[in-house]
This record gives C-alpha cells, sequence and structure tokens, in this order.
C-alpha cells in the first residue's frame, strides 16, 4: 500500500513536472490589489545575459482604473565593471488570465536595459511570498530555453519557515530546482528614489 502510494506521487510529480511551458499554473483568481506594495527578491533565477544582481526590491502599484505599473531597483553592473544601482520602471499589460501579464519595461536611466517580458505570478499568499516567473523563450519541444524567476517576500529578512515547502514544490513544477540563488539584501540602493 505504501509503494502504491509513493509511486502515485512520482507520478503525480513526474506529470506536473513535464516542463512544458504551456502547461504552467499560474494562481488562480489573481487579485492584483492585494499583490500591490513592495516585495523584496529572496532568490533569483538568472536569464541569458546582463541581469540584476542583488539588492532588488519592486513595488507594484494599482491605479484607480486597475492598470498596473511598478518600480524596481537592483544592484547591476554595467560596461564590465560599472556598478550602480538600477532605477527601473514598468508598465503591465493584461491577458486574457488574470496572473499573466505582459510587461514592459525601461530604466529610468536611458543606458539601462529596456524590454518587453512575461510577468506571471505562480503562487502567492500577498502577505508573506510570490513566485514570478519569464520565460523569455520557447524552444520547438515547448520547454523554455531562457527563462527569469523571482522568490518574492514582503519581508526583506527571507521566507518565513512555514513558506518554503510551498515554494520549494512550485520551484519543482518550473523545473527550476536548485537553479536558484539567494538574493542579498545589503543596503547598496538605499538613498535611491
Ligand atoms: C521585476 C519586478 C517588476 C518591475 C521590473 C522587474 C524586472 C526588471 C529587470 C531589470 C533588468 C535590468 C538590467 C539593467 C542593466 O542595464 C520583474 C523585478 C522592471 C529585469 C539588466
Amino acid at each position: 500500500m505504501l509503494w502504491y502510494v509513493v509511486c502515485l506521487c512520482f507520478l503525480t510529480l513526474a506529470w506536473a513536472q513535464d516542463c512544458q511551458v504551456a502547461n504552467i499554473q499560474v494562481v488562480q483568481n489573481f487579485d492584483r490589489n492585494r499583490y500591490a506594495g513592495k516585495w523584496y527578491a529572496v532568490a533569483k533565477k538568472d536569464p541569458e545575459g546582463l541581469f540584476l544582481i542583488d539588492n532588488i526590491e519592486a513595488e507594484f502599484i494599482v491605479a484607480e482604473d486597475g492598470t498596473m505599473t511598478a518600480n524596481a531597483k537592483g544592484r547591476v553592473i554595467i560596461l564590465n565593471n560599472w556598478e550602480m544601482c538600477a532605477e527601473m520602471l514598468a508598465s503591465f499589460e493584461e491577458t486574457p488570465q488574470p496572473a499573466k501579464f505582459r510587461m514592459k519595461y525601461w530604466g529610468v536611466a536611458a543606458y539601462l536595459q529596456t524590454g518587453n517580458d512575461d510577468h506571471w505570478v505562480i503562487d502567492t499568499d500577498y502577505d508573506n511570498y510570490a513566485i514570478h516567473y519569464s520565460c523569455r523563450l520557447v524552444g520547438e519541444d515547448g520547454t523554455c530555453l531562457d527563462s527569469y524567476s523571482f522568490i518574492f517576500s514582503r519581508h526583506i529578512t527571507g521566507l518565513r519557515p512555514q513558506d518554503q515547502q510551498a515554494v520549494t514544490l512550485k520551484k519543482m513544477e518550473l523545473c527550476l530546482l536548485g537553479k536558484y540563488r539567494r538574493v542579498m539584501h545589503t543596503g547598496f540602493c538605499y538613498g535611491s528614489s
């Protein structure tokens, strides 16, 4: 009986983990008003190329008409050795699924990266943790060839122990378990607007 349950668990996991971008589950009945406010990145999985390094935080703002924007900052190194706090802005475009957005982003300074990425909210309890995912390139086999993902927390100190299990499960579903690195908060961006 025990073996049967164990096998069933593995089968369920294998099924949940087919790594097809089209099968990735996002938050049901996503409520952007509850998602609004400040989040600290406590872990991240990097995409190819230049990216935010650490001291990453984001604030999501929902206007009266419901449109969502964000500002974010984080330490970056550009031109090979110039370290700075990148201040970024973003606007979000809705899709038929409430937890899936298209995110247009750009830097407050013109020399910073601009882009247009998916912004999917995979899971959140709104008050403590949120799991973000973005696939930049889907391969011919339907799996993601270039993705990035943030684990956000409302608390700069990290995830609460009771949220860690849910987050690990989602990392697994995203086929990204073991690919995240902790995001340090050292005060590098303090004083930036
Ligand atoms: C996240 C939260 C919502 C707002 C924005 C986000 C992403 C920012 C990125 C910035 C990259 C900047 C670089 C600058 C160097 O030129 C998802 C955090 C805008 C991806 C690489």
